[in-house]
């Protein structure tokens, strides 16, 4: 586990996330309008959140293609309002190589593509920016993923070999391996059992020399184990988030920071015991 692409975060690191979307499926909404995302961006570092996620397009199930200028539109102004004041580092959740350009000129950190820069365009545009990149794996498309997901054998097998074989492919045209981040894609496109099989068994994927991220926040596998709506999920997202950070995940992806902030503090304080342990049986 390492953190090459947030460097200076603790491990493991809490990626606050910020929905500048009207539907996406736990905060749409909420914080479209510039200002109040930037209020919401303000609580979160005040929380000491590691980093921010900033997305234009819901990717919820079903959801619908956003066009190119109202993704930009959603994004580019409250990117521009929160590097203007706060210093914390900037993840934009995109699949369009325009706006991972904007998003790089803009001054974000990262780029987190929910399609693995499968987009005409995006590995070029992604590979100038320079920025560190996060590859997810999603059967499918947002829109119709969850008809019927569907693996052969093994999905954490399938999981782990597409995220090799497509940092292959960003290595190969030029993307330091450095840069890359990977994410199995919990709910996209994966039936209940596939998310928990994936969960159980995170640590085949942590164990590859990658950081690893994880984004299980809120999601409908959590509704189905605990029958809660969105807004009561918080406890099991926390008890998951802890799941995977204990797995070896180097990035958790969330709404409730304060809460999953807490359980990341008890997992440093474990790993630090852990080196400290180390170092008195050399
Ligand atoms: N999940 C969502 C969006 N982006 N990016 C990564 N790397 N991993 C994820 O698991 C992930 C993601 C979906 O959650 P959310 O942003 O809360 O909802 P919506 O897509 O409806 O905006």
């Amino acid at each position: 586990m390492n953190h090459r692409v947030l460097p200076g975060a603790p491990i493991p690191a809490v990626m606050g996330v910020l929905n500048v979307t009207p539907d996406s499926f736990s905060d749409g909404g909420l914080f479209a309008d510039p200002e109040k995302a930037l209020q919401r961006a303000r609580q979160m570092v005040e929380a000491g959140v590691d980093c921010l996620d900033i997305g234009g397009e819901s990717t919820r199930p079903g959801a619908q293609p956003v066009s190119l200028g109202e993704e930009l539109e959603r994004v580019c102004p409250v990117l521009e309002a929160i590097r203007g004041e706060l210093t914390i580092p900037v993840s934009v959740d995109t699949s369009s190589p325009e706006v991972m350009r904007e998003a790089a000129r803009l001054g974000a950190s990262l780029i987190n593509d929910v399609r693995s820069f499968r987009r005409e365009g995006a590995v070029d545009a992604a590979g100038a920016t320079g920025l560190p990149l996060c590859i997810m794996h999603m059967q499918g498309e947002p829109a119709t993923m969850q008809d019927r997901p569907h693996y052969a054998d093994d999905v954490v097998a399938e999981v782990l070999a597409f995220l090799r074989y497509r940092r292959d492919e960003l290595v190969a045209a030029g993307i330091a391996v450095e840069r890359i981040m990977v994410d199995p894609g919990f709910g996209f496109g994966k039936s209940l059992e596939h998310n928990l099989r994936l969960l159980d068994r995170l640590e085949t994927i942590t164990a590859e020399d990658w950081p690893v991220l994880v984004g299980i926040s809120r999601k409908s596998m959590l509704g189905r184990i605990t029958g809660r709506g969105v807004e009561q999920r918080m406890p099991a997202s926390v008890a998951a988030a802890s799941i995977a950070m204990i797995r070896g995940a180097s990035v958790v992806r969330v709404h409730d920071v304060v809460e999953t902030l807490d359980a990341a503090r008890l997992v440093r304080a474990l790993g630090e015991l852990e080196k400290t342990e180390g170092q008195g049986h050399e």
